[in-house]
């Protein structure tokens, strides 16, 4: 079995973003016998779906899990669900502003995570990370990658079985300390959460696998 963990290159003005960091530190990683393949995407409109879409091509993963940064969370945040819309509060990396466009015309509204999002929470906050599901990924370039990859995998599915989400995660405490008042995580928290939210993941899959493709 193979993970697909995405993480952003920095944007908004940051040195450095979380998810990538963070996806990276586990590429490589060996978890119930599925290999962890990291891919950084480009925090632009449109070059993020094509740069997901050929790390999917490549890697053909069973479970892909997005990661983005959301600087003045404190909790690690599970998405429930990706809606169909590009509204820009700031521009892409590539000076891009979409105001009210669909992220694919003609595509339904919204799509729901497939992770377990509950049980992530779950065990996060088991394992001592702060943790919450999260009702809304916000209308950037994170939803716009998480609705392009729950796009794909309902009308593409490039194996059976495919699961796939995205999840949230604060600002390094390196970067908080630039906001004052503003929460942080330690890497060190921020790996072992991701550590936790991949393994939940894939002992859901495993469980599906068992059943014969049936969710219980
Ligand atoms: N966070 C932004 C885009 C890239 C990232 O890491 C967002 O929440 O949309």
């Amino acid at each position: 079995m193979k993970v697909l963990l995405t993480g952003f290159e920095p944007f908004d003005g940051e040195g450095i973003n979380p998810s990538w960091e963070v996806a990276r530190a586990l590429d490589g990683w060996v978890c119930e016998g599925a290999t962890v393949h990291a891919r950084r995407i480009a925090c632009v409109f449109g070059t993020a779906l094509r740069e997901l879409d050929a790390a999917i091509d490549e890697v053909q993963p069973q479970l892909v899990i997005g990661i983005g940064q959301a600087g003045g969370r404190s909790e690690v945040t599970p998405e429930r669900v990706a809606i169909n819309i590009d509204d820009g509060r700031i521009c892409d990396n590539a000076g891009c502003q979409p105001i009210d466009a669909p992220v694919i015309a003609g595509a339904p509204a919204a799509y729901f995570s497939s992770l377990p999002i509950k049980a992530i929470v779950r065990d996060l906050r088991a394992a001592g990370v702060p943790a919450a599901v999260s009702n809304s990924a916000g209308t950037f370039v994170c939803n716009h990658l998480f609705f392009g990859l729950m796009h794909r995998i309902a009308t593409r599915p490039p194996a059976a079985g495919v699961r796939g989400g995205f999840i949230h995660i604060p600002y390094l405490l390196s970067q908080a300390a630039r906001f004052p008042g503003a929460p942080g995580m330690t890497m060190e928290t921020l790996v072992v959460a991701l550590r936790v939210a991949v393994s939940t993941a894939i002992a859901q899959q495993s469980d599906i696998a068992e059943s014969g493709g049936q969710l219980h």
